[in-house]
């Protein structure tokens, strides 16, 4: 079981955040790799979520200087934004990350796909539905991102046609894709594509992303 509070590998993540929150927050990506090969790691949980981002103690700030999380400590390495502490985990082990030079580059950039052309307009959506929760402009708002997220999904059904991973075998750049579908894309739009879904499904039925989810849920607290 890789959470293992003597592991080298430490990943941060938060101690509370809101209901709508649990399950998502991005460490789990981090806790998703960390599984799918075996390797160990400790948790350090950290205050300052929520609404408007909470207050973020100065240790924090010194390993993450947007003050969010995961961060990955690794003997001397203090590292932060998800892509890269994917692309340091995938080279250690061919399972994440490709050897052959081509196939390392085309994970790579779908890695890079999922966090710049798709997650902005999920997560904009995401937080959107959560921020103006209950304002007059709510709808229109919505209605006018939402059209960017639903071309960005119908170009990524295309793509990925009838392959069961992105780029024929498992990499980080499915791994980021999928938690980047199941985590912030409304789930009707991503159900629009019967592929996208099926690819949302393959991906969260595997072993190392079901403990990865469990794990983080067994984190959370109560209180804040
Ligand atoms: N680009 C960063 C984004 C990290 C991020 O959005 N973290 C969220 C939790 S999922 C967070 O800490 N939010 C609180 C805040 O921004 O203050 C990454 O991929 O690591």
């Amino acid at each position: 079981m890789p959470v293992d509070p003597a592991a080298d590998i430490e990943v941060t993540a938060y101690g509370w955040v809101p209901d709508m929150a649990r399950g998502r927050v991005k460490d789990c990506r981090i806790r998703w790799a960390l599984e799918e090969i075996g390797l160990p790691y400790r948790v350090r949980l950290v205050g300052g979520a929520g609404g408007g981002g909470g207050v973020k103690s100065p240790e924090h700030l010194a390993d993450q200087p947007f003050g969010q999380v995961p961060v990955y400590k690794e003997g001397g390495l203090t590292l932060f934004e998800s892509g890269a502490i994917l692309l340091h985990i995938g080279a250690k082990d061919a399972r994440l990350l490709p050897r052959e030079d081509g196939a390392r580059a085309r994970a790579i950039g779908w890695a890079f796909a999922a966090l710049n052309s798709i997650e902005p307009f999920a997560q904009m959506l995401f937080v959107m539905g959560w921020l103006a929760d209950g304002k007059p402009w709510q709808d229109e708002a919505g209605d006018l991102v939402r059209p960017f997220l639903e071309t960005r999904l119908a170009q990524l059904s295309v793509a990925l046609g009838g392959r069961e991973w992105l780029d024929g075998r498992f990499t980080i750049g499915d791994l980021l894709m999928v938690d980047v579908l199941r985590a912030q894309a409304p789930p009707a739009l991503v159900a629009a594509h019967p592929n996208l879904a099926d690819y949302v499904a393959r991906g969260t039925a595997r072993p190392a992303f079901r403990a990865a989810h469990a794990a983080q849920l067994a984190d959370f607290r109560d209180v804040a």
